[in-house]
């Protein structure tokens, strides 16, 4: 059955690989399903063709069949559950991986887009220069919490996973802001996570449509 997802025309980060029809690219990639893009405008995204399929307006979606979803949690988690290479068979590892999934998007992701308002949307705010650094403490602290506990291992939990897919997407979103480069441990995973096959592939894709080949 063909799988279509949907992602930005044009995407605000001009190609990085920021915008999250990546990750889920990276999942399809990973996984060895191929996959069709229907490429949205920011209007169209916002009109009931597009409203009908995902509810707030945005990218990326997943339509395979009957099936519609959108949530790239639920999406990389419904490629991950069906399709080999991306959850361990045993039930207590695959429990944590999704475990992994879960920290990724509910512990790390939210203080990092606020991060992201905060250095771009809020730059010319009076009050910026003082919250800034706050909201950077509040990424520092995740950082470090996390760091401790990748150790000097390769991957959050034995093999690499669907946690470790999602932890590292949303991770790069970390990439202008530099503070990455404070923790050398996760610099490390993250640049292990972009040297995988599949993300490359994901990263390409994405590209050759925001960049050109
Ligand atoms: N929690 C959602 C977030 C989706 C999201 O924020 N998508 C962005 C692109 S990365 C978007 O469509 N932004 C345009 C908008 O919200 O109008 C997910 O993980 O799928």
């Amino acid at each position: 059955m063909t799988i279509t997802i949907t992602a930005f025309e044009r995407s605000p980060d001009g190609g990085k690989g920021l915008a999250r029809d990546t990750r889920v690219r990276w999942a399809l990639e990973e996984a060895g399903l191929p996959y069709e893009v229907h490429l949205v405008s920011f209007g169209a995204m916002k009109e009931p063709a597009h409203l009908a399929i995902h509810p707030f307006g945005q990218i990326p979606t997943y339509e395979e069949g009957d099936l519609v979803l959108f949530e790239t949690g639920a999406i990389v988690f419904h490629i991950a559950e069906r399709y080999a290479g991306l959850l361990p068979k045993d039930a207590n590892a695959r429990a944590r991986a999704i475990t992994w999934m879960f920290a990724a998007l509910n512990t790390m992701e939210p203080p990092i887009l606020d991060l992201g308002i905060a250095r771009i949307q809020e730059s010319d705010k009076s009050w910026s220069k003082e919250r800034l650094p706050l909201v950077e403490d509040r990424v520092r602290n995740r950082l470090h919490q996390l760091s401790n506990r990748l150790g000097d291992v390769d991957w959050l939990d034995g093999g690499f996973s669907a946690g470790d897919l999602m932890m590292v997407s949303v991770l790069l979103r970390l990439k202008p802001s530099g503070l990455l480069n404070e923790f050398p441990s996760l610099s490390s995973y993250v640049a292990r996570g972009e040297a995988r096959p599949a993300y490359k592939r994901a990263f390409d894709a994405q590209a050759a449509i925001n960049i050109g080949p």
